[in-house]
């Protein structure tokens, strides 16, 4: 439908129609990375559930490859869910992925290439004695999916966890061990639960090195090794993850603060970004985040434009080696490659109740960078605290406090009609000490009415010395943000209807009533498209 093809995305990955979620079973493999996703090849809602595929060469150019995998087992008949892959030390890959049966019931399958040899890895087949997992006693038929990639364990055997939960509400993660994917053995204990955080999906478990800046492959364990655990909880379509330690002798893993445990503390993402999942890309060491984002408009939309859903530009995971509290989040640098003309602001000062409009061609699909400077005495002077500042109810980006906020308008048509608000809030506590914290504002961003929009946004670590930064992708309808470096990150999933293509602006925005801040640096390039498109096989590969 033309009518909303200006909100489909240049960059970012999507299906070229139809309904699409969770990532699965990412991986690097003879010289392509792979990508499966959750798909519906029949409709632009969630239903008939595929595994669609895609390779690229730099996780940025996808090609789209025929349909992986499909509904067409007893053990997998109602969907073929989310999964993960696990290369051995050979080179060779093996699937797990959890089926919905004939009964909707949740079960885990093993799927292999059937060409090991064949660097696209089209075709898969399913191993012929699925299903390899049913629900354990006591554990719900429905609550019981998504195994995670698969770690060795000393004595040469594998472990996977997978997501489930107890009397409704105790979120945990179960453990098993295998020497072959094939035959599994429960664990006694459980490698984690919180209480009151419901079912977790797409549980993720993988260790970052708390020295150095490479990813590690995911069965390291040792010193100078954290383990974040991740959960994606289905109460709140949100997914959580905390730092601890893994004991893999004990098969536990226990938060390094249980005060911001696994659902009770940080998320990956503070908009809209889902059913994540990490790899371990052993060609550039690294290890790489994919997570999807839904739409926010309604189905009917949806069905209107024929298609529903992108996935995030895959990010770069490390463990934040200042703060020691926090994953650093960046996306991937291959993105940049996309970058084409650039335009520079520099020192610019943005007084308290102004907008500041930054003359660039195009703010469609841009990266942006940008610093921001507060005069450190007008910091000073502020007598009175400011506590219990929250991103979601203080007003947003119209709220107007001492020391914020102040930030960036994209998406913004001229007369600011609509806008997406990026923006720094900073608080003073009643000890003196200054609370920082990163918003988006959506609640103008579309004059459409049939679509959500929210205010996002939590605290952001700032070290003394350190400016104020952010990094923006805007894509279309897609707006990816990342404070300080990568530390606290927001996706905006929005709909202008006048702020598109040529109409779109960028604009610099305080609304603080106490400082004057100085826009030090601002940079913004315009970013290519992607062009994904079918793989063409060339007679000699077929
Ligand atoms: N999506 C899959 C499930 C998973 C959920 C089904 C998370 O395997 O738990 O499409 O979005």
């Amino acid at each position: 439908n033309n009518m909303l093809s200006w909100q489909r995305t240049s960059y970012h990955f999507q299906p070229q129609r139809n309904w699409m979620n969770d990532p699965n079973g990412p991986l690097y493999y003879k010289g392509w990375y792979h990508f499966f996703y959750q798909y519906n090849p029949e409709g632009a809602v969630w239903g008939n559930i595929v595994w669609g595929h895609a390779v690229s060469k730099d996780l940025i150019h996808w090609q789209y490859l025929p349909i992986a995998m499909v509904p067409d087992k007893w053990y997998d008949s109602n969907g073929v869910w989310t999964g993960s892959a696990t290369i051995l030390p050979d080179g060779s890959l093996v699937m797990l992925y959890t089926g919905s049966t004939n009964e909707s019931v949740q079960v885990q399958n093993v799927a292999y290439p059937a060409d090991p040899n064949d660097p696209l890895l089209v075709e898969w087949v399913k191993y012929e004695h699925n299903p390899v997992l049913l629900p354990p006693p006591g554990i719900g038929s429905k609550d019981f999916r998504d195994p995670t990639t698969a770690w060795r364990t000393p004595n040469g055997n594998w472990k996977i966890t997978i997501g489930s939960r107890l009397n409704t509400t105790l979120g945990m993660s179960l453990v098993y061990e295998t020497p072959d994917f094939i035959n599994y053995k429960l664990k006694e204990g459980l490698l984690h639960a919180v209480p009151g955080t419901g079912m977790w999906e797409c549980v993720d478990l993988y260790p970052v090195s708390t020295v150095d800046e490479n990813g590690l492959d995911t069965s390291v364990n040792g010193p100078h090794v954290k383990h974040v655990l991740k959960a994606s909880l289905d109460d709140d379509k949100k997914d959580y993850y905390a730092l601890g330690v893994y004991d893999e002798a004990k098969d536990v893993w226990t938060p390094d603060n249980p005060e911001i445990d696994v659902g009770i503390g940080l998320k990956y993402d503070y908009g809209h970004f889902y059913a994540s999942k990490t790899f371990y890309d052993q060609h550039k060491e690294r290890r790489i985040l994919w997570g999807w984002i839904g739409e926010t408009d309604s189905e009917r939309a949806d069905i209107e434009k024929g298609w529903s859903s992108v996935q995030a530009v895959p990010r770069e995971v490390t463990f934040d080696k200042k703060t020691k509290t926090n994953l650093i989040q960046w996306p991937v640098e291959e993105v940049e490659d996309l970058r084409l003309s650039s335009k520079k602001f520099e020192d610019v000062k943005v007084e308290t109740g102004s907008v500041v409009h930054l003359d660039v061609d195009t703010a469609t699909q841009v990266d942006i960078t940008a610093e921001f400077e507060i005069d450190e005495k007008a910091l000073e002077g502020v007598m009175e605290a400011d506590v219990g500042y929250n991103c979601t109810t203080s007003g947003g980006a119209a709220g107007r406090g001492a020391l914020g906020p102040f930030g960036l308008l994209v998406l913004a048509d001229g007369s600011r009609t609509e806008q997406t608000a990026i923006y720094f809030y900073i608080a003073k506590g009643v000890d003196g000490n200054l609370n920082t914290f990163f918003c988006t504002d959506e609640s103008r961003s579309s004059k459409a009415s049939d679509v959500n929009k929210q205010i996002y946004g939590s605290t952001v670590p700032v070290l003394k010395g350190e400016k104020l930064s952010v990094r923006l992708l805007v894509d279309h309808s897609i707006v990816e943000a990342f404070a300080q470096g990568g530390r606290t990150c927001i996706t905006s999933r929005v709909y202008p209807t006048e702020a598109i293509y040529g109409a779109s602006r960028v604009f610099l925005f305080n609304n603080a009533t106490g400082v004057s801040v100085t826009a030090k640096k601002v940079k913004i390039w315009e970013m290519n498209s992607a062009f994904l498109h079918p793989y063409h096989f060339s007679a000699a590969s077929v």
